[in-house]
């Protein structure tokens, strides 16, 4: 595992320095899930892609700009699910970005799932690992990433944030923010998924959510890449993580590149989301 994390590590560099000095225009490609893709997107997944093929434990990655699943070694034993360069459109306007990585043994799913990290790149760039526990880690000018703290959630917070265009919201989700902000939650919303989850679970807790809308019945993020990763971090930090009815760790995509609705937060607020579900 320690070789993978320091393969994220050298890859976070790259697209760091990528971030800073390339184009952050479009290209003409298309990825899988219909979205065009930044030249950004295109040269981050390679660069990920060429520090994996250096590390002998990883057996195929798949990545969010990837169509198919990549072999690397035939014997090795962790499988790499990653999006490597989350809220790409955000960069014109020059908000955090992240990468994101789900470690699975096995299959593609949460049952399989061993690790994940994620890196956000903004006025520092950070790198928080879920293994055994939740690690903060900071780049320093020496190239190092420097262990900070150990991330817990507390068993409730104060930031609600929530994604999808709300005239397409169902009645329910909209009563069940209404609930939230009843209770005196406060919108904290930037549009990436890596920067909106981080904030949560730096400051002890709170609710993201990606819901069920009537454009996209089955939610915008992908369980892969992006949903397991933050969802076994959640819980490693004490939080929890649902689709509204069931524990996300325990879905089963049948395609790498499925979607679904997500709830991530704290304790409390995954309990309200799922009794406002029952
Ligand atoms: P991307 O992978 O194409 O960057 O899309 C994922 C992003 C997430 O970071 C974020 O939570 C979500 O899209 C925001 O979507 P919306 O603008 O619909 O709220
Ligand atoms: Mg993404």
């Amino acid at each position: 595992m320690v070789e993978i994390f320091d393969a994220i590590k050298k890859s976070a560099i790259r697209i760091k320095w990528l971030i800073e000095n390339e184009d952050t225009g479009y290209s003409q490609n298309i990825n899988a899930t219909g979205d065009t893709q930044l030249k950004l997107d295109i040269k981050s997944d390679l660069v990920i892609e060429e520090e994996f093929r250096k590390i002998s434990s990883v057996k195929e990655i798949i990545s969010e700009e990837k169509e198919e699943k990549t072999p690397i070694y035939e014997n090795g034993k962790y499988l790499v699910g990653y999006d490597p360069l989350d809220g790409s459109s955000l960069l014109d306007v020059n908000f955090s970005v992240g990468s994101i990585f789900g470690i699975y043994k096995g299959e593609y799913d949460g049952a399989h799932m061993v690790a994940a990290v994620y890196v956000i790149y903004g006025p520092v760039t950070q790198m928080v690992t879920a293994y055994e526990d939740v690690g903060m880690y900071k780049l320093n000018s020496d190239g190092d990433f420097a262990f900070i703290k150990s991330l817990e959630l507390n068993q409730s917070g104060a930031i609600n944030a929530t994604g999808g265009t709300h005239s397409n919201w169902s009645k329910k989700h909209h009563e069940m923010i209404e609930k939230i902000y009843s209770k005196g939650h406060r919108l904290r919303y930037s549009g990436g998924m890596v920067p909106d989850l981080h904030q949560i679970l730096l400051k002890g807790g709170g609710l993201f959510s990606y819901p069920s809308t009537s454009d996209r019945p089955e939610g915008k993020l992908r369980m892969v890449f992006e949903v397991f990763p933050f969802a076994f971090i959640y819980e490693k930090a004490g939080g929890g993580a649902t689709n509204g009815k069931k524990r996300i760790l325990d879905l089963k995509p049948s395609h790498p590149h499925d979607t679904t609705p997500c709830y991530f937060g704290s304790k409390d607020e995954i309990d309200l989301v799922l009794k406002h579900n029952e």
